[in-house]
């Protein structure tokens, strides 16, 4: 397992689609351990692998307290099946917009399909936290950023501020 490094706005891969995988193979897998371990230093709660530079259809996840055991997902080529009319606001952060926070509204509940670590088909529902940040990772698929849902001046001061951090680091 290796730690990579999280690419961080403007970087224009972040706004590429990613291409859908074809096999869940021994790589892929490897691939997702190193997304995993990335993850968890961070930290962080979700990683989609374009956010290490990989422009897969791959997200790991682990939304268990820090301090309890580990209770890592693994999404290839997740689909939103189904989601509902009710929508619910989530204060969300993201790895590649350090240090920023703000609410983003989405729909409550989806069902989602993907394959699984072991390339089995999972069908399931998803609320609460899991369905935010379902949807933020699977987002990053389509190179879209939490910040694009939010007004152009919040957007554009965000990047500015990484900008700036990122020069005085
Ligand atoms: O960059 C990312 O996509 C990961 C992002 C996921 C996310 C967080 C909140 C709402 C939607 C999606 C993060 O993990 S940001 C860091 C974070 O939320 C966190 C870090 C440590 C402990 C608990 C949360
Ligand atoms: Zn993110």
């Amino acid at each position: 397992m290796a730690l990579r490094e999280i690419l961080t706005v403007p970087d224009p891969l972040l706004k590429q689609k990613s291409a859908a995988v074809e096999v869940v193979d021994d790589g892929l897998r490897a691939l997702m351990d190193d997304m995993l371990e990335t993850m968890y230093a961070a930290p962080g709660i979700g990683l989609a692998a374009v956010q290490i530079g990989v422009p897969k259809r791959v997200i790991v996840m682990d939304l268990s307290p820090r301090e309890g055991e580990q209770e890592p997902k693994y999404f290839v080529n997740p689909e939103i099946v189904w989601a509902s009319e009710e929508t619910a606001p989530y204060e969300e952060g993201c790895l590649s917009v350090p240090d920023i926070y703000d609410e983003v509204e989405r729909p409550a509940k989806v069902r989602l399909r993907y394959l699984n670590y072991q390339g089995e088909t999972i069908e399931e529902e998803a609320e609460g936290v899991y369905a935010v940040c379902i949807q933020h990772e699977m987002d990053h698929l389509d190179g879209v950023l939490f910040i694009d849902h939010l007004s152009r001046l919040k957007r554009e001061r965000a990047v500015a501020k990484v900008k700036k951090a990122k020069q005085a680091a």
